[in-house]
Parts: C-alpha cells; structure tokens; sequence
C-alpha cells in the first residue's frame, strides 16, 4: 500500500517536465515522496523539516560550467525527524534513486520549534490548574481563563532541565477583549511545558509579585482607531503602474534583470537563499556569488533578573524564518507588478503544505542613478535608476522582520531588513524602577532592552571562488606635520590588512576608521587602479554583542562575538549556530566556533574558497513610540563591486533627460537620448 503510494508519487515527481534545477527548494511532491520513503522504512515519525539537501559545491560547480556533460546533481531531502519517545533522527534521501542515503539517531538535541509545537501550549496553559492558581493571585478568576494567551517560546537554555526533554516557556498575557492587543496585559509567571508529555512541569514565579495591569487597552487595530477619531483623510492615493510589464524575466526560479542573474531558493530556516549570482558585464558573465542567505538571528534581551536571562531568540535556528514566512498580499506588502513564489514544506504528520505568494519579487525606481550639471551652461545628464526587490517577511511572535535582497543596476546588492510588529513586554507595579534595564512604554508595561544581531553568510565568488578578505581601515597618514612624508599633515589612505586565517579574521566593526571588508579575487587585477577585483562589505549597523563573555547567549551565539568570521568553505557549514539550536547550553559553542576550532583557527584562508560571515543589527532601546505596534525601523548594508568593472557600467542606462554643450550653443533642445522606456524624450 505505502509502496503503492511511492511508486505513485515518484512516478509523479519524474513526470513532471523539466526537472527541477538543482537549486530549487524541493516541491510538494519531493517532500511527499521522502515522506513516503522514511514511512516505508521507519515507521511513524513526527516530521520537524523535510527540505532540500543542497548540492555539493564542487559537483555543483562542474554542473553549472558544463551542464551538458557533467553529472547533474541529484535531487536529495535534508530530514528532521523526531519518533515517539522525542528520539531525534536526522537523514538524508536520495529522491533520484528513492533510496535512504542516511539516518541515524542524533541524542542530547533538539530541533527547532515548529508553529504546530507553538500551537499547542495556550490550550494546555489555560487548564493547568497552577496557572489557573497563578492567574488568581494575580487577579484574573478562573472563569476568566479563555482571556489568558502565551507567547510559547523555546526555553533556549536552562539549566536546571537540560537538553534532554523537549521544552518550551509560555511567556503569559491577557486580553481584555479578544480584540485587545495582550501585550498591555502581560502576566508576571512564566509556565514551563514538556512538549512530549504535554504538560507543564514548571512555573517560575517573581519574588514581587505584579498584579494584573489595570490600564486601558492600548490598541492599534482599526476598530480602536476609529474609536479614537479615525483615520487621517489628507492622503491621496499612489498608484504605481508598469503598462509594458516589468523589466525582468522569471525562468522556473532563475531571474534575469539588468545584467543580473539569480537563482532564488528558499528553505524553512533562512527564507530567501540566492545562488549562482552573476553579472554580465558586456557580454562577460561574471561570477559574483555562490550563496547568499540571513543565516541566523539573536536577540539577546538585557534584563538582569530571572527568568528574563533565557529570552534570547534564535528567531531562524529556534523556530525558522521560512516557516514562520507570510502569504504576501498585493498591494499591501508589495506594490507595483509583482512575480510571487510559493513555498513547500513539510508539516508535522509528514503531508506537504504550501504558503501561497511567500517570496515578493518587483522593481521599484531607485531615484537618481547618476546625475551631472556643467555649471559654466548647465549641460546636464541624469539618469534614473531601478532596483530589483526580492523579499520575505516573517512573524517571529510579536515581532515581524522584513527581510529585502535589492539588486542595483551598477552591481550593488543590498541587504535591508525593517523590523516591525509589537515589543516584547513584561509587567511593572505602578512606581517600580525600571532599572534602566527597560522602558515603561505604557503605564505597567515594560519593554525590556534588546539587540537584533542578524549573521549573514556570503559565499563569494568573485570571478570565481579563490577569494582573500581584506579589512579596509580609512586611517591617517603616518608622521607629524612638518615630517617628511608627511609635510602637511593632511595625508589620509585606505590600509588593508589582509586575512590569513580563521583566527586574524575575527574582527569587529570600527566606526572611526569607517571599517569596511573587501572579498577580492587576487589573481585578478584591475587594468586602471591595478587593484584585485572585488566586493566590498559596507555595514554600519554593527553593535558588539552586548551579554557578557561567559553569558548564555555569549556561549550559544558564537557567530554574535565577532563583525566578521571568516571560514574556509565547507559543504554542511551553513547554520552558524549549529543545525539543532534550541536548548543548547553553549558549552561547547555549536556551529562557527566549533567549525574554527576543527579545522584549525590558524589554517590558511588566503586564495581560497571561503566563506564570510558577517553579524550586524541593533540594539533597540524600546520608546512609547515603538507602542502599540513599532512603526518600521529599517536597517542595511551593502556588497559593492570596487575595482571589479572597469568604469561606472550604468552609462548604458537611457537618461531621463540630457544636453550636451553643443546642443545649448545651437539653441537645439532636444535630449538626444532615449527615455528608459526607451521611446525618445524631446524637451
Ligand atoms: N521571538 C521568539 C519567538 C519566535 C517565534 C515564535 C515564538 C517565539
Ligand atoms: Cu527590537
């Protein structure tokens, strides 16, 4: 019967024309029959992630150089998979031969916190009969238990329970009303629950107990709005309208835009995975990037007391920003033309389910590319730009992180991240001191201070993969005014130190030397400025990680301690605070520090495949105007191609409008050039 199905659903997955590229998260049906594979053979398991086991990097590389001759890679699911009894097992399936190519037990870990995982606690934290008790000492009756909600986090780490027993923390609140926001009302307990046994084995109780908040609801739906005055009603519409269609061309996932060219993938921990970047430059297609992905997140929260030491999210590794993705919604989340991606996962009784429109993909105009007046006649040229959006937005609980890969015409990509949504919040007795550890946001409503510190991978491949990092420090010039090779005192250069090894690589941000990282191709120079080809890392959102060395969160975000890592590229380094994260006690490290330490902080990472790693964000002093809900707070950096093109490679781009010096002499007003619709622009 189950052979029956697999035979069915194979027979299915080969009879879908063309094959998927090697590339593409793996489809509904793929996961359907790795689900009916590992069923056949092991039974009922509860499904934690069936996504795609990515192709090996150097087959992967001959493929994409010779796709005609050299082996294509197989298509294989990357299984999470936990049994009755919270035994965890990791495999792989080859679905190209149907075959189990791995599967072994894993003990001591647990893997990332599912929304049917999260689901489940409130309806058992609302019959517990401490929490009932617990809510009664803090004024909500019994009979007032349906108004209690949780925000059931991963306990992250505590001590006292381990890593053994799957366990998740219900950070408590109320609701008034069902249509009030609860986080004005959050409880003072913190109920611990056994995923396994599905009960609660604890509930940590504050020395000073606080009452339930009697404030007003402080709400931001449109019902409460209304209820205030309403809407404002000076704001007239935008509309933004492409007639011919836009600029871009989607073939399966590979996109082609301006030069560009991009695989989009996907998968439940990061989102939005691009591979194979590359840019055409006059007919030269050039690698840029293997890989691009947010690989981790940590948001370490900053208040002293217990049990507040445990709330710090691994938002992508505890819980998966692919998972926790939106169905996007047009005009609302994106505007204008927008080409939409779906995403396929597993659920937790191993069936397939998709989230409809999870990847935005549009053009926005990006102002002005490039502009120039000659001040003696006001000869002019400027030329509009365009960007490429390629965006995901996930709700990690209270919070919404926007995630966007904008692609520029002159070779730059960008990485902007808004954060939104609603603070995380904590009770406060009228007149309690804060501490300076957070902010009364509201009357009894405090919203502890707080870091985002996002870990961005980068696998360069900057005209192809034997690339060196190189720090760049703006830096005076040496010797003192008056000196010899320093006459004036005005000299100022770019000092680059380059990174031999894992070790000299870990680096942090300097703001006064405005630090910057250079991913360059050694081997190849440029013709003018005689400099090695390369991207430039341009970050300025980079705080230090601020919990201790010796702290929790300093041990299980080793990715956290540093700006920057740099490792040499291996095939399964992909999530830097290891590929199981929640509960880990940090002793050892898991992910960058231990995959350092392996392979030797002193090896050489000089002209070779390496992989840069790079953790940036901010820490967010939280404000009555980040309450009720946070108006977006955006946040980016920068990969910039320097000394990698020749000259400025926009000049082909039509200008919106131009004269030329004899154009003014002659009294000819006509631009002479072509609008970037391309009909010609007379003015
Ligand atoms: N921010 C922590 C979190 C994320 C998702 C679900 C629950 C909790
Ligand atoms: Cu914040």
């Amino acid at each position: 019967m189950v052979l029956d199905r697999l035979q069915q659903l194979t027979h299915q997955v080969n009879a879908t024309a063309p094959p998927p590229h090697p590339f593409d998260p793996l489809t509904a049906r793929e996961i359907d029959a790795a689900v009916a594979l590992i069923r056949m053979e092991h039974g009922s398991v509860n499904f934690n992630a069936v996504t795609l086991y990515e192709p090996r990097k150097a087959q992967m590389m001959a493929w994409l150089s010779n796709p005609e001759t050299a082996p294509r890679p197989a298509r294989a699911a990357d299984v999470v998979a936990i049994a009755p009894g919270g035994k965890v097992y990791d495999g792989i399936v080859n679905l190209d031969e149907k075959r189990i190519v791995q599967w072994e037990h894993t003990p001591n870990v647990q893997p990332l916190i599912t929304m049917e995982d999260l689901q489940e606690v409130e309806f058992i934290v609302r019959k517990d009969a401490k929490v009932i008790e617990q809510c009664g000492i803090i004024g909500i009756p019994p009979e007032d238990m349906h108004k209690v909600y949780c925000d059931p986090w991963t306990i992250g780490y505590d001590e006292r329970f381990g890593t053994e027993v799957r366990l998740q923390q219900a950070l408590m609140y109320y609701r008034p009303h069902v249509d009030d926001s609860q986080y004005t009302y959050p409880l003072d307990f913190c109920p611990i629950f056994n995923a396994e046994t599905k009960q609660i084995i604890h509930i940590d109780v504050p020395s000073v107990r606080r009452p339930l908040n009697k404030a007003p609801p402080n709400n931001y739906l449109p019902e409460a709005i209304e209820k205030e005055g309403g809407f404002r009603k000076d704001i007239k519409p935008i509309h933004i309208t492409q007639p011919e269609g836009v600029s871009f061309e989607v073939s399966n996932r590979t996109i082609d835009w301006q030069n560009w060219n991009i695989h989009v993938g996907f998968n439940y921990k990061e989102g939005i995975v691009l591979n194979n970047i590359t840019f055409n430059d006059r007919g030269n297609v050039r690698p840029v990037f293997y890989r691009l992905s947010l690989a981790e997140m940590v948001v370490p929260y900053g208040n002293p007391e217990h049990p507040h030491q445990r709330k710090h999210a691994f938002d992508l590794g505890e819980y998966g920003g692919g998972y926790m993705t939106n169905s996007l919604s047009l005009g609302c989340d994106c505007k204008g033309s927008i080409h939409y991606m779906d995403a396929a996962f597993v659920n937790r009784a191993g069936a397939s389910t998709i989230i409809k429109n999870a990847i935005c993909i549009h053009e926005e105009d990006a102002g002005i590319l490039f502009k120039h007046t000659d001040f003696r006649d006001e000869s002019t040229v400027v030329t509009r730009g365009r960007k490429l959006i390629i965006s995901h937005i996930f709700t990690a609980a209270n919070y919404e992180y926007c995630v966007y890969w904008i692609f520029h015409q002159d070779g730059t990509v960008q990485l902007e991240i808004k954060l939104t949504g609603i603070l995380n919040t904590y009770s406060l007795n009228p007149g309690e001191d804060t501490h300076g550890w957070g902010t009364e946001v509201y009357p009894g409503v405090n919203a502890h201070n707080h870091q985002h510190l996002f870990c961005l991978r980068v696998d360069p491949n900057i005209d192809g993969p034997q690339n060196t990092i190189f720090q760049v420090d703006a830096v005076q010039g040496p010797g003192e005014p008056g000196s010899e090779e320093n006459p004036y005192g005005n000299a100022f250069y770019a000092k680059k130190t380059k990174y031999t090894t894992p070790l000299e690589a870990m680096s942090d941000y300097n703001a006064s030397t405005t630090r910057t990282w250079e991913m360059a191709n050694t081997n190849k120079i440029n013709p003018y400025s005689k400099k090695p080809v390369c991207y430039k890392l341009v970050s300025r959102e980079v705080p230090p990680l601020l919990p201790k060395k010796g702290s929790l969160v300093y041990k299980r975000a080793g990715f956290a301690r540093h700006a920057v890592h740099v490792t040499k590229y291996s095939d399964d380094e992909i999530h830097p605070a290891g590929r199981h994260v929640p509960q880990t006690s940090g002793e050892p490290s898991n992910g960058l520090p231990a995959w350092i330490e392996a392979a030797g902080p002193n090896c050489s990472i000089e002209n070779t495949d390496i992989v840069l790693w790079h953790t940036f964000g901010l820490t967010h002093f939280p404000s009555p105007e980040d309450y009720p809900i946070m108006p977006a707070e955006p946040m980016t950096l920068l990969l910039r191609p320097r000394n990698f093109f020749d000259r400025n490679p926009v000049l082909d781009v039509p200008p919106s409008y131009a004269r030329s010096p004899s154009q003014i002499l002659s009294g000819n007003s006509d631009c002479g050039c072509q609008k970037n619709d391309g009909s010609s622009i007379l003015v």
